[in-house]
């Protein structure tokens, strides 16, 4: 009787982080990309002054990026994939839920002195966004561009 229920338990955890993910990003965005083929690495700067440098980037459609986010400041940051919209959901929802971590594919969150890698296939061309979703960084302007070209 306690195995069934604990698997269970499993399974509605896993579909809550499956749903989580699906919801987390729009699929025009992407997915995420083949670590062993990746097209282009670029390093992203995050630091305390709640910017990224660069804060815009450009790619071609179909190239499969490394993102390289070098965090030089004293606080947590994360870069998050998206478009603008959504994410300021995602950060009204974290500053409600503090207690709650966002994990999605489309995210990494970077330690103080530390390197976050986030490997990502674009697969449509358009206007993108990426932001921090540490509670008050977006707000504060933690955020920045990514234009995917045809
Ligand atoms: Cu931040």
């Amino acid at each position: 009787m306690r195995k069934p229920i604990r698997v269970l338990i499993a399974l509605l955890a896993l579909s809550g982080r499956l749903a989580q993910a699906a919801d987390g990003y729009p699929s025009v965005l992407g997915k995420p990309g083949d670590p062993d083929k990746v097209d282009r690495a670029i390093e992203i700067g995050v630091g305390d002054d709640m910017r990224f440098s660069p804060d815009e980037v450009r790619i071609k459609r179909g190239q499969t990026i490394r993102f390289q986010a070098i965090n030089g400041g004293q606080l947590k940051h994360m870069l998050v994939l998206g478009r603008l919209a959504e994410l300021k959901q995602q950060a009204a929802r974290m500053r409600k839920f503090p207690e709650t971590q966002y994990a999605g594919p489309n995210a990494v969150s970077i330690e103080p002195g530390q390197t976050g890698e986030l490997v990502w296939r674009f697969t449509h061309a358009g206007d993108f966004d990426f932001a921090c979703l540490v509670p008050g960084h977006l707000t504060a302007g933690m955020r920045g561009k990514v234009i995917v070209r045809p």
